[in-house]
């Protein structure tokens, strides 16, 4: 039996590094003649994506819920292009993905489960790597930029939420959730990090032979 893609999300903070690491990855499966795709959430040029584009740069004003489910709407918007890359063997990675929505929308407030509703049954990742730094550490790569999330308390309380995302994944067990959730110290020098990603990746690069799961059954 052919193997299908593997499913490859990278999540973290503001400026841990996520569009860096996924562009390395990117290119080690390249590199590994391993065909493979990088998509990115918020896709911004979709319909949907142009709207969500011009509330980050506040040109728009959005209720919170409204908003939150735009942003599990542009997911959905691509859920049957990631199934099929991956059911064609084209390993699929991901930067950002639903555990973003999630940890975003409820350090807002809104309740925890219901930020996680609208996501329910999109197909979920093999792998989920969390790429880890302090807010500090993040600031001190030229500081956070002019979007709407990009303030320092913020990006605090989200990243306590993507911790109870990746427990609650872990006690789990990850099957039948949100496949495996993996923290990597994000604040070394880039070859360092990428590396380490590699090394969660590689076991997985060339396929799955397992049936694609969905998020939160
Ligand atoms: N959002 C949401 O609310 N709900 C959702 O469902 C989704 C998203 C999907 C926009 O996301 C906002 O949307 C985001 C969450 C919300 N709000 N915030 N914050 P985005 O992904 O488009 O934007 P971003 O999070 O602001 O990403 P970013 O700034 O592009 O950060 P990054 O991709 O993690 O980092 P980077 O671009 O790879 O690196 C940042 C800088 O650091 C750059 O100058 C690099 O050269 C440098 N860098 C990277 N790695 C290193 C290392 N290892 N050492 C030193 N310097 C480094
Ligand atoms: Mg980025």
């Amino acid at each position: 039996m052919s193997k299908r893609g593997s499913f490859i999300v990278v999540e973290g903070l503001d400026r841990s590094g996520k569009s860096t690491q996924t562009a390395l990855l990117l290119a080690r499966f390249e590199a590994a003649g391993i065909p493979a795709k990088l998509l990115k959430f918020p896709a911004r040029t979709t319909p949907i994506g142009q709207m969500i584009d011009s509330y980050l740069k506040s040109h728009s004003d959005l209720d919170d819920r409204a908003i939150h489910l735009l942003f599990s709407a542009n997911r959905w918007e691509l859920a049957s292009t990631i199934e099929h890359l991956l059911g064609a063997g084209t390993a699929v990675i991901c930067d950002r993905y639903a555990f973003s929505g999630i940890a975003f929308s409820a350090s807002k407030g809104l309740p925890y489960e219901w930020c996680r509703a609208p996501d329910v049954s999109l197909p979920a990742p093999d792998l989920a790597l969390f790429l880890d730094i302090t807010p500090e550490a993040a600031k001190a790569r030229g500081g956070y930029g002019e979007e709407r999330y990009e303030k320092e308390e913020m990006q605090r309380r989200v990243g306590e939420i993507f911790r109870r995302i990746g427990q609650e994944i872990s006690d789990g067990g990850g099957e039948g959730e949100g496949g495996k959730w993996v923290g990597i110290d994000a604040g070394g020098e880039k070859d360092v990090v990428a590396r380490e990603v590699w090394a969660f990746v590689e076991p997985l690069a060339r396929g799955i032979e397992g049936p694609l799961r969905r998020l939160w059954p």
